[in-house]
């Protein structure tokens, strides 16, 4: 079986993106999707799902990969109360599997989920992408949530991780997660999976963890999926072929030692979801995002994509973050998440794709 393209979409009436304009890509087989109003905890309801199905089959793509399902905070921390709460995420993936779920990317950051300091950062060429200076991010996580609440305020939208009801209680959150330790958090995350994977296993759903983003600790918070050290880890704490990385280029190579095109290479067979972003760094330690393209960023883009290849890698995949292009802006698109970038960025991925399957047929 080959790989499957997919593209992010955030649903109807949340993305200025349309299934129609989706479907004039090349090659875009899956709609990565969520319901995006649901919070962490919550149980997605089967007609909730239904009425997305009602939107994206219609036009021909399968809705095999969700992104994300999202774990709440009190099961990262490990209070008694986490026990309901994956009753609720165990609801949610046999709600799911009826619809033809495989995958379900999440992730187990602390409080935040991915962490830029400027969205609509102006490129040379006038185009804007994500930002991340470092210097911003050091001790003061409220002046960064702030700048991302106001953005969500103004544009009457919401990121999936920096839910506002959840970010209004900020203080209370960094208490909860206080005397959690880089190994509480994995023995928290461990609990976790091995409740889930008897489930995993009745609905052929696999859970596909995602990088932490940025690849470190911030604001004291621990962050777990970092290097290959810490993947080859994960993996082996719940050794099943149903507990899967969604493995992000991006995210691990914003640290410039993670070597992407190794790891894929060593753990191909347990990536169910490939994220493809090429990122270019600066000797300060800040980064941008950049095209797909291998010589506009550092991540090696083309040696990654040969690693998939060679190891016959059938799983997802999806341009991630793209920049904003041709008067792309808050009004038009989400930060990452504008139409052109990210699908000449599947034509990029598609055409070396393609020749790689044409030489190994000769
Ligand atoms: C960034 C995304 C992440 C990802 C979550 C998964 O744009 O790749 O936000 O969806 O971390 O839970």
């Amino acid at each position: 079986m080959p790989m499957k393209m997919g593209f992010r979409w955030y649903g109807e009436g949340n993305d200025k993106i349309t299934p129609a304009d989706i479907r004039q890509i090349p090659g875009v087989s899956t709609i990565v999707w969520a319901l995006h109003h649901k919070l962490p905890g919550e149980v997605w309801q089967p007609e909730e799902i239904a009425a997305v199905r009602d939107q994206i089959v219609p036009y021909g793509f399968d809705m095999e990969v969700v992104e994300s399902v999202n774990v709440h905070d009190d099961i990262k921390i490990g209070l008694p109360s986490r026990d309901i709460y994956i009753d609720n995420y165990i609801q949610t993936i046999r709600n799911l599997a009826p619809f033809g779920v495989k995958v379900i990317c999440y992730n187990f950051m602390p409080v935040f989920d991915w962490t830029r300091t400027d969205l609509f950062h102006r490129l040379p060429d006038g185009s804007s992408a994500m930002y991340y200076q470092a210097d911003m991010i050091k001790d003061d996580p409220k002046a960064m949530a702030d700048y991302l609440l106001n953005y969500e305020e103004e544009h009457h939208l919401s990121f999936p991780g920096w839910e506002p009801e959840r970010m209004a209680h900020l203080d209370e959150l960094f208490e909860a997660y206080k005397d959690v330790t880089k190994e509480k958090l994995w023995a928290n995350l461990q609990y976790f999976l091995e409740r889930l994977m008897p489930v995993c296993h009745e609905c052929d759903i696999r859970m596909a963890i995602h990088m932490d983003d940025p690849p470190w600790d911030i604001f004291g918070l621990p962050r777990l999926l970092v290097d290959e050290e810490s993947i080859s880890r994960f993996l082996a704490m719940v050794d099943d072929p149903y507990n899967c990385l969604t493995l992000c280029s991006g995210s691990l190579n914003a640290n410039p030692d993670n070597h992407v095109a190794d790891i894929v290479r060593r753990y191909c067979s347990r990536i169910a979801f490939a994220h493809i972003r090429n990122v270019k760094h600066y000797p300060n330690g800040d980064f941008c995002e950049v095209s797909h393209r291998d010589c506009d960023g550092d991540t090696g883009i083309l040696d990654i994509l040969r690693a998939y290849h060679d190891g016959g890698f059938d799983g997802y995949i999806r341009p991630d973050h793209g920049r904003q292009l041709w008067n792309e802006g808050p009004e038009s698109c989400r930060p990452g998440y504008g139409l052109y970038d990210r699908a000449m960025g599947i034509m990029y991925m598609l055409g070396a794709w393609d020749m790689m399957d044409k030489e190994k047929k000769q």
